[in-house]
């Protein structure tokens, strides 16, 4: 309709931590940047991230169940709803109350499930956790888990010697309880650990995708935060699922490429600032393979 907004509206439920660069203060530039205005839904507050060793830790759950009510006094509407690192199983519950509330036909739900990395659960995630991210996440028409959420997700023992028939298979599983797209990060290419893979299905045309990009031997805070915000926001601009998958796997080695050479503390995070306006560039090239 001439002169309708044309901003789309997401509703962003992550944590705020001030120090290190994860959750709201990835998702909120990212996501500006690309066009989208970000309303959060704070699920706590935090001095810091976790894989700091000290932080200080508010839970916000309480505080949630209000500013969902007065969400719901004002009406106000999402077309995507997109969730990440959540902080107590109890809100949880809050959390699919929200989006049983808040979908509409046409809302996109992304479920990032923020539990752990290289094989271990974060400080803070417990078991019980788990099994609530596991039900929240089979609700998320996306769902974009790390390879070590992954194998919690579908409670089976962490490797990291995967084939692609694995990885399929995995993914096939995961969205035979939901979600119409799944999707994996950091995947170790076998024989080569110079090297790093994404890989997604798509149920809708019963598809399997996978970008391979290089690894550079450095562990970041936020990069999977950063990654789903890309493919979020990539797919809300009308990209295909592989287009988003590339975007999002060439923002992640941009950001890293920007940070590694420096002498730098790298539980900061990458130097996100450098690299925020290549979310504006066109794609240069594209890397995505169907398997
Ligand atoms: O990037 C994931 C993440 C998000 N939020 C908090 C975290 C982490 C990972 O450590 O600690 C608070």
């Amino acid at each position: 309709m001439l002169g309708a907004v044309q901003v789309k509206k997401v509703a962003a439920v992550h944590d705020l931590s001030g120090v290190g660069r994860v959750s709201l203060m990835m998702v909120i530039p990212i996501l500006s940047t690309m066009g989208f205005e970000v309303c959060p839904l704070p699920t706590a507050i935090l001095s810091n991230h976790t894989q700091y060793p000290t932080f200080s830790f508010l839970d916000l759950t309480d505080e949630m169940i209000k500013i969902v009510k007065a969400w719901k006094e004002l009406n106000a509407k999402f077309d995507t709803i997109y969730t990440g690192y959540l902080g107590s199983s109890r809100q949880i519950h809050v959390v699919q109350d929200f989006i049983a509330d808040f979908r509409q036909k046409d809302t996109l739900v992304v479920v990032d499930p923020v539990l752990g990395d290289n094989g271990k659960l974060y400080a803070n995630m417990t078991d019980e956790m788990v099994k609530e991210m596991h039900s929240l996440a089979v609700r998320a028409d996306v769902v974009t888990p790390n390879l070590t959420e992954l194998f919690y997700l579908l409670d089976l023992p962490y490797k990291t010697q995967c084939t692609d028939e694995e990885i399929k298979d995995y993914l096939k599983r995961l969205s035979d309880k939901g979600p119409e797209i799944s999707i994996v990060t950091g995947v170790p290419v076998l024989g080569d650990t110079k090297k790093t893979s994404v890989y997604a299905y798509s149920r809708f045309n019963d598809q399997y995708w996978k970008v391979t990009c290089s690894y550079l031997p450095a562990h970041y805070p936020g990069t999977g935060d950063a990654f789903a915000s890309v493919v979020t926001g990539a797919l809300m601009q009308g990209d295909s699922l592989p287009l988003a998958l590339d975007r999002a796997t060439q923002f992640i080695l941009q950001a890293i490429r920007a940070t590694f050479g420096y002498r730098y503390d790298s539980r900061e995070g990458i130097l996100l600032e450098k690299v925020l306006p290549n979310l504006n560039l066109p794609i240069q090239s594209c890397s995505y393979e169907l398997i």
